[in-house]
């Protein structure tokens, strides 16, 4: 059935609609099913995504009709489609009125994803009105709370050096702390990898202890303050708490160099929002593991990865994983720095949608995957700046000398960039930074043809 008279409107306006205030507008990439036209289709997408379904009910009423949601511009031969959602269509909290993440996935990002007549359907960008944007929590805390602690500026405080325990799953408590307090001695942040929980193996309890002495110990060798961001993911609301409420027991007056990490993407919007309201006063580590599957380029529907960081900073995630754009072993390309830009800035242009922020907090960018001092320079010139959260597990547990010494020459690597300084003659007299060459000589080779000779190795 062709919906298109009810649930289109090519002669909208988006300046229009923004000036408004009163529309979420959303942009996808869309090719239609064999058989179907492109406004039709498009047309039933909006219907399935507001207040229609595939044939005209008989209880609809004029008030129903004024929240359908409506295309308002469709580019059939680049596959692009809009449509301006009434905010009035999007759940609010009976707590306190506010937003909630979740009423925009059911509707934008729904029953539209499994249409017969949709072949193709991928959110590419979102804008989001001062009306609505006012209603979400956004970031309690961001990096800015990372570099006080650290003894740095509000502003500009630089890199934070991190790491995620490795091997991913495996180590007992001991060697976990051990490994903890090994990259401490030389690096600022740890995480927990994204599966790390509370194992048979290295039960919470016995290992969070252990953690939190390392740190006390690493703290008093190198006179620096520590942080650790650790996982909290859980499936029920109240074992999430009870994570969370021991680790800060724990960690007691050094409580504040405590992050709360939060698989966010395969434990949905719920569990990020029970984090952030729970725990305000801790840096909510957003990790994304699982968001491959829809938003890698090769998958046909879903939303990308620009998408999910913008939905993150709404919900108040203090940093996400943004990927290493390029640079890293994850998929990703040098103009992913857009994510970095629209999460950390307060206007930013996004690939449809210019969007202000009207002051909400930033989000960090978190870079991991596959990164260590090598990679980081052409990382940092890319981006423009090195206001981040980096951690590098292998980066830095393979390095040749120790955790430490890896955590050493990633930042001897932003010290090096940001000196505009070249990496083979900053190596001459950084040792860590030098000996990064020989842990990883695949990648000096791939990044700096003739290092051997310039550096003067020759196994
Ligand atoms: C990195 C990592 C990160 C992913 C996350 C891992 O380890 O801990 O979870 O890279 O990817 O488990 O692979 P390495 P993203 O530093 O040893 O690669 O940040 O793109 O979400
Ligand atoms: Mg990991």
């Amino acid at each position: 059935m062709d919906q298109s008279s009810r649930y289109a409107d090519l002669s909208l306006k988006e300046e229009d609609l923004i000036k408004g205030d009163q529309h979420v507008l959303v942009a996808y990439h869309m090719q239609p099913a064999a058989g179907y036209g492109y406004l039709e289709t498009a047309a039933h997408i909006a219907a399935e995504s507001s207040t229609g379904t595939n044939v005209e009910v008989c209880t609809t009423d004029d008030f129903t009709k004024g929240v359908d949601a409506l295309v308002y511009f469709i580019d059939e031969a680049k596959g692009v489609m809009k449509v301006a959602y009434p905010i009035d269509l999007f759940d609010r909290n009976i707590l306190d009125g506010r937003a909630m993440l979740v009423s925009f996935l059911t509707l934008c990002i729904g029953n539209n994803q499994g249409q017969g007549d949709v072949k193709c359907l991928k959110m590419h960008d979102f804008y989001v009105p001062w009306s609505m944007l006012r209603l979400f929590d956004g970031p309690a805390m961001n990096i800015a709370d990372m570099w006080d602690i650290l003894g740095r500026p509000r502003v500009d405080g630089g890199y934070i050096a991190g790491t995620i325990i490795k091997p991913k799953l495996g180590l007992r408590p001991e060697p976990f702390a051990h490994a903890a307090y090994q990259f401490w001695l030389g690096g600022d942040f740890i995480k927990n990898d994204e599966p790390q929980g509370n194992q048979v193996f290295c039960p919470t309890k016995k290992v969070m202890p252990l953690v939190y002495d390392a740190m006390k110990r690493a703290m008093d060798e190198t006179g620096q303050a520590k942080l650790f961001s650790a996982n909290i993911t859980a499936d029920d609301h109240y074992e999430m708490l009870a994570r969370a409420d021991y680790i800060l027991e724990t960690f007691g007056p050094d409580a504040n160099k405590v992050a709360f990490l939060v698989d966010g993407y395969v434990g949905g919007p719920g569990m990020v929002t029970t984090c952030r309201r729970q725990y305000p006063n801790q840096f909510l580590h957003y990790h994304r593991a699982g968001h491959g599957a829809v938003t890698s380029p090769s998958a046909l529907r879903g939303y990308t990865a620009f998408v999910l960081s913008k939905m993150s900073r709404l919900q108040g995630a203090s940093g996400i994983h943004v990927g290493t754009m390029g640079y890293g072993k994850m998929e990703g390309a040098a103009d992913d720095r857009n994510i970095a830009y629209m999460i950390e800035r307060d206007s930013a242009d996004g690939p449809y949608y210019h969007q202000e922020w009207h002051g909400m907090k930033a989000t960090t960018p978190i870079i991991s995957g596959g990164m260590n001092a090598l990679r980081l320079p052409g990382f940092f010139e890319n981006l423009g700046h090195g206001n981040v959260i980096n951690t590098s597990g292998g980066g830095s547990y393979g390095h040749i000398d120790s955790p430490a010494a890896g955590a050493i020459s990633l930042r001897q690597s932003y010290e090096c960039w940001k000196a505009g300084a070249d990496p083979i003659e900053f190596a001459k007299e950084h040792k860590e930074f030098a000996r990064a060459f020989e842990s990883f000589p695949g990648d000096a080779d791939k990044i700096f043809p003739g290092w051997r000779e310039k550096l003067g190795v020759h196994k």
